[in-house]
């Protein structure tokens, strides 16, 4: 899958009725990848994220993982062609994106790419992050709504957090990471057997980057844009902020997580 830069024109499957023009090596790392989509009552959404995946990274296998949803995601996702892995219980969101990085290790996937289900990230710019994974730039490939793409725009509580976490994580990281929170993210298969093992189970995104960095992984940011979610309720509200934002501190800065990978 490496070397050859030709491109032809290829039509992607169902739905779009654009030619689209992308390279032979990129179509091979689509057929490679697993799209892991958690999704926690997101039944209004879930269709529409499922169909723009199916559309944009032709080839591309669909897992959404269906965290003991009340709602009707997991027959929404199967109805636009998805592959359900359903949690009998909820696990939370750590959970659940390991629950898919163990299914897209175990079926011998390439790359895993993650994609929420709430509708935040956008498929069509998957091939930013794959791109980067396919020229060996980086184990891990974060979407970062902050470089300039787009222009979502946080509630101001959530801003300083961010610019927090962003300082945290790039001193503890030893390299500048500007959107740790994001999950819109790609792993090759370096990255997905670390993350099968070893995954952090509350708000893991912004563990994980550290995880990465201690066990040596290269980890890139691509400037992605970012819609805030339209339907459903976010994990991160209220009072769990705060305790987000203080236990990832003492994460960070005790250095308690499990870095084993023995
Ligand atoms: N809230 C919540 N989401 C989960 C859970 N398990 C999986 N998810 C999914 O994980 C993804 C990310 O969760 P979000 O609540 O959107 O987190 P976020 O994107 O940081 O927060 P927002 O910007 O407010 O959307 C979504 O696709 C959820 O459906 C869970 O237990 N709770
Ligand atoms: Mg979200």
């Amino acid at each position: 899958m490496s070397g050859n830069t030709r491109t032809h024109i290829v039509r992607p499957r169902r739905i779009c009725n654009n030619w689209r023009v992308i390279s032979e090596d990129l179509r091979d790392a689509f057929a490679s990848t697993c799209a892991v989509v958690p999704a926690y009552n997101e039944g209004a959404s879930i269709t529409n994220v499922v169909r723009a995946i199916n559309e944009h990274m032709p080839g591309s296998r669909v897992a959404v993982v269906d965290d003991g949803s009340r709602d009707d995601t997991a027959l929404r996702a199967r109805e636009a062609n998805a592959l359900v892995l359903s949690l009998p219980v909820n696990l939370g969101i750590g959970g659940a994106v390991q629950t898919g990085f163990k299914f897209a290790l175990a079926n011998g996937y390439d790359y895993a790419i993650q994609i929420d289900g709430d509708g935040q990230h956008d498929p069509s710019e998957a091939h930013h992050l794959i791109s980067e994974l396919l020229a060996d730039h980086a184990d891990i490939v974060i979407g970062s709504r902050w470089l300039g793409r787009g222009d979502y725009v946080a509630p101001r509580n959530r801003r300083y957090g961010m610019k927090f976490l962003e300082f945290l994580v790039s001193w503890k990281a030893a390299s500048h990471f500007t959107d740790t929170t994001s999950g819109f993210r790609a792993l090759n298969r370096r990255a997905l057997t670390l993350f099968a093992e070893h995954y952090p189970s509350d708000y893991p995104e912004v563990e994980s980057i550290i995880l990465a960095r201690h066990h040596g992984l290269r980890v890139k940011e691509v400037p992605v844009s970012m819609k805030p979610r339209e339907h459903g309720t976010s994990s991160i509200r209220g009072y769990k902020t705060l305790y987000f934002m203080v236990r990832i501190t003492m994460v960070i800065m005790l250095g308690v997580m499990n870095t084993d990978n023995s």
